[in-house]
């Protein structure tokens, strides 16, 4: 008993202890002012705003999309119409560029509502998979590069049998399907692994003219850039399927998967409600507070995550000519939606719902309104009209809470 108290002591101890040099103290943040939106009217933010803002975050943060990068071949591999004991049909869809064929393509699982007219989907990429995110044991292993984890069965960089439904936690598919809605998923890994090298055996190399020999300039794009391009793909099938609803679709992610979920809502607007899931640093979270993670922490991490230039505003983001009020407002008319937790300081969560809070104003210009509240909400409060914004209870997670709230707020925009 008497261990056991220790252990429990020493470990909650240890998960609190700061990591040097990062500050934890909100008198500390800084007070940089944050770059003007510039708000005049609904027309000229739509025909003129907008595009010089999504232009300054290619140029500064996660770089340009390149353009023609080819057309997308859709192959659907199985369809299974009693999955989950009869909920749903479910589909593997391979996304290949025939026109770049050393890249090896993207594999789809895509779980519809038995019954449903036409449904509307949640888009997202996952971390381990897809056999990682379905609770059924038919579902093909991924055979891409992965980070090891003995938890979540991964071994020499491969999914084992053990991987199976470890993140299923974080994906409540009943859920979500009971609720009416699609979700469409697939592994982060199969557009690009998730490491500094992982770009030479990934997308980015494909496409560019000196393959894993490129040396990336500012303005270029970084790994997000490539992630976000794979979820619009994702888009482009769901157009060509029957069974989807695809003028309401909402793209969702997690952590580093919530940057890119951000970023691939930004860049393409068929994604009709956007979703940021403990997105944090180069994410949601202001570039400018102090707090947690910073410019210099992430790109010194990840550099590989955003274009080059992003690098040099480390210990110095008041340089910047953007802040991440600017990438929420880049929604605007369309609903988005912030989610922190109430443990994961690292994302810097006042820092979150501050970006909902300054990108706020874009709402007025059409006459609607964003997170509403002035002043963060308490604990398992969600708040906000075209903006939606909550801190859960725990941690850095997706959890059924978080579902619930991004499932009403969907459904609540769409029935308008
Ligand atoms: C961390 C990183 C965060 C967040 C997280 C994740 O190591 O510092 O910005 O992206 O990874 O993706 O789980």
């Amino acid at each position: 008993m008497r261990t056991a108290l220790f252990l429990l002591l020493t470990v909650s101890v240890f998960a609190q202890t700061p990591r040097p040099g990062v500050n934890y103290d909100e008198a500390k943040v800084g007070n940089d002012p944050l770059p003007d939106l510039k708000l005049t009217t609904a027309e000229d933010w739509t025909n003129k705003r907008r595009p010089e803002i999504l232009k300054l975050f290619e140029d500064n943060v996660y770089g340009k999309t390149p353009a023609n990068i080819g057309t997308p071949k859709f192959e659907v591999t199985v369809t299974k119409t009693d999955a989950l004991g009869g909920l749903a049909t479910r589909k593997f869809i391979h996304i290949s560029l025939p026109e770049r064929p050393v890249w090896q393509g993207m594999d789809v699982m895509l779980y519809i509502p038995n019954g449903s007219r036409v449904a509307p989907c949640f888009v997202g990429l996952s971390f381990g998979g897809n056999q990682a995110v379905s609770p059924e044991n038919d579902v093909p292993i991924s055979t891409r590069w992965m980070r090891d984890s003995k938890d979540k069965g991964i071994v020499d960089h491969r999914a084992t049998e053990a991987s199976r439904g470890t993140s299923s936690s974080r994906w409540p598919l009943e859920m979500i399907l009971r609720r009416g809605f699609a979700v469409a998923t697939c592994y982060y890994g199969d557009i690009e692994p998730d490491h500094a090298d992982g770009w030479k055996d990934g997308l980015r190399a494909a496409v560019s003219k000196d393959g894993a020999n490129t040396v990336w300039k500012d303005g270029e794009w970084g790994a997000i850039g490539a992630w976000a391009w794979g979820l619009s793909r994702i888009v482009d099938y769901l157009e060509t399927d029957k069974l989807i609803d695809s003028k309401h679709v909402a793209v969702i992610g997690h952590s580093r998967l919530g940057k890119t979920s951000l970023w691939a809502g930004m860049q393409d607007t068929r994604f009709g409600v956007v979703i940021s899931n403990d997105s944090g640093e180069g994410g949601a979270a202001l570039m400018r507070r102090d707090f947690g993670e910073t410019t210099a922490i992430i790109t010194k991490a990840f550099p590989h995550w955003f274009t080059p230039k992003y690098a040099s505003y480390a210990g110095n983001a008041a340089a910047c000519p953007v802040d991440m009020h600017m990438l929420i407002a880049l929604a605007a008319p369309r609903p988005v939606y912030i989610a922190s937790a109430a443990e994961d300081h690292w994302a810097d969560q006042k820092g979150e719902f501050l970006s909902g809070k300054f990108a706020s104003p874009v709402y007025a210009l059409f006459g609607e309104k964003g997170v509403v509240v002035d002043e963060q909400p308490a604990i398992d409060t969600p708040v906000g009209d075209f903006i939606g914004y909550h801190m859960r209870t725990g941690k850095h997670d997706v959890t059924d809470y978080d579902w619930t709230q991004y499932l009403n707020f969907a459904t609540r925009h769409w029935k308008k």
